[in-house]
């Protein structure tokens, strides 16, 4: 069984300690929003250990739509790595918990249709977007059980 190492980020971690404490009813928004977030859980690339990140729900039918958006940073958030090494992951989503397998959307035109809704679902994603050079990562994740 491997560690579970908290976010270093205390605001993260601790919505990530009332999201799941309370079985999925408190810190399920972000912050001051009343915009409702996942908790995806994954394994370090280097380390093995759990790690839980929170992001904003976006869907797409029955499938998630990940955005490693990192509110703009120059460089990828490090749990983007994390699923290109390892894509089976864990989603909380508020009382459901299901496995589920993330693929990053290589190809433009699905990607940009993603990026729609997700622009819509959280529309400071354009914001992050427009204030880095990188092209900010989508995932897509389908649960499988
Ligand atoms: N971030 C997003 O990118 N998109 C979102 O939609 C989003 C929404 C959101 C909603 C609520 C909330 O509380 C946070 C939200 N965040 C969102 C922030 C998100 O949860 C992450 O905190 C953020 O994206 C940064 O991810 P990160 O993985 O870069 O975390 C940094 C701060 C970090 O230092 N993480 C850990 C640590 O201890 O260093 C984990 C490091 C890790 O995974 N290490 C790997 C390992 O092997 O263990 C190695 C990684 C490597 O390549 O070195």
């Amino acid at each position: 069984m491997s560690e579970y190492i908290p976010n270093p980020m205390d605001w993260v971690a601790d919505q990530v300690e009332l999201y799941e404490s309370s079985g999925g009813t408190e810190g399920l928004s972000l912050r001051d929003t009343r915009l409702p977030c996942i908790i995806v859980t994954n394994t370090g690339w280097k380390t093995g250990a759990i790690r839980k990140t929170p992001l904003m729900r976006v869907v797409d039918g029955e499938n998630y739509i990940l955005v490693a958006s990192w509110a703009g940073a120059a460089k990828h958030p490090l749990w983007y790595h994390n699923l290109k090494a390892e894509p089976n992951v864990e989603i909380r989503d508020e009382t459901k918990v299901f496995s589920a397998r993330v693929t990053e959307v290589e190809d433009p035109a699905e990607r940009q249709r993603l990026w729609d809704i997700a622009v819509t679902a959280y529309d400071r994603y354009q914001e992050y977007q427009d204030k880095t050079d990188r092209v900010i990562p989508v995932f897509i994740a389908e649960p499988t059980g």
